[in-house]
C-alpha cells in the first residue's frame, strides 16, 4: 500500500484534477467528507487529507510515502528525511515582502525592523542575506494586519494577484522565493517502493 498527504483547501482543489488526469480518483468526496483517509480507485493506493503544514512532517516520517505541497510548506519544514520530486506547477504564487505605501522607498538598512509573518524561517534567510536586521513575529493569519495596527514595519506573505495586499493598501516590495506545489517523497520509500513512484512520477510529468 501506497499512501500519499494531500494538503488540504485551495492547493486540493488543483491537486484532485491533476490525480484524475493520471487515473487515480478518490472514492469520496473529501470536501464534504468528514474521512481523513480516503480509498482510491487502485487497491495499493490511499490518500490522506490533511493541512498543509503537517504534510512534509508525515512524509518525513514515512505515515505517507509520498506528498503533495506548496514550496512555502516545504521551505519552513526544511526538507530532512525527504526528497523533492517533482515541481506540480499549480498553486503558484510568490512568497514576498509588503510595506504600507506610505512606508515605500524607505531605507530598512539603517534601522531593525520588524516582521509579521507565518513563514519565519524563511523570512530570517531572506533578511539575513540582505544584511538587514528584522525581528520576525510569527503570526497565524491576517499578516496584512499588522503594519496597519503597528504591530510590524513590513510583512512577508503569499502574492497571488496582489489584490489582497492592494485591499489592504500595502504594496509587494521583493521577492522572496518562486511558489508552487511539490511532489515529495520519503527517503526510505523512495528505495522500497521506487518501481510505483517513479511510474506515477512519469505519469504525472505528462500532465504538468
Ligand atoms: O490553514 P493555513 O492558512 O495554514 O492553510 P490553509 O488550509 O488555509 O491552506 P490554503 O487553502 O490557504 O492553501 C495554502 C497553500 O496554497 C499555500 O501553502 C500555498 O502553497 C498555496 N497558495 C497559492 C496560496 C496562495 N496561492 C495565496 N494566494 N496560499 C495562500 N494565499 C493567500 C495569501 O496568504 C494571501 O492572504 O491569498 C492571499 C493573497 O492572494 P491575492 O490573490 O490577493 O494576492
Ligand atoms: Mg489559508
Amino acid at each position: 500500500m501506497i499512501t500519499i498527504a494531500l494538503s488540504k483547501g485551495r492547493i486540493l482543489k488543483q491537486t484532485l484534477p491533476l490525480l484524475e488526469k493520471v487515473g487515480i480518483s478518490l472514492l469520496d468526496d473529501p470536501f464534504t467528507s468528514r474521512k481523513l483517509i480516503f480509498a482510491t480507485n487502485h487497491d495499493d493506493l490511499q490518500c490522506v487529507v490533511i493541512r498543509a503544514t503537517d504534510v512534509p512532517t508525515y512524509v518525513q516520517f514515512g505515515a505517507a510515502d509520498l506528498g503533495i505541497v506548496g514550496k512555502d510548506g516545504l521551505l519552513e519544514h526544511g526538507g530532512e528525511g525527504l526528497a523533492e520530486l517533482l515541481d506540480l506547477k499549480i498553486a503558484q504564487c510568490r512568497l514576498m515582502t509588503a510595506v504600507p505605501a506610505a512606508a515605500v522607498g524607505q531605507l530598512r538598512h539603517d534601522k531593525r525592523i520588524r516582521v509579521a509573518t507565518k513563514y519565519v524561517k524563511s523570512a530570517q534567510r531572506y533578511y539575513q542575506a540582505q544584511g538587514i536586521q528584522a525581528e520576525i513575529i510569527k503570526l497565524y493569519g491576517a499578516m496584512e494586519l499588522a503594519p496597519l495596527v503597528g504591530l510590524a514595519d513590513e510583512i512577508v506573505d503569499l502574492v497571488e494577484t496582489g489584490s489582497t495586499l492592494k485591499a489592504n493598501n500595502l504594496v509587494a516590495q521583493d521577492l522572496v522565493a518562486d511558489i508552487s506545489c511539490r511532489l515529495i517523497a520519503n527517503a526510505a520509500s523512495m528505495r522500497v517502493q521506487h518501481k510505483m513512484i517513479a511510474k506515477l512520477v512519469d505519469q504525472l510529468a505528462e500532465h504538468i
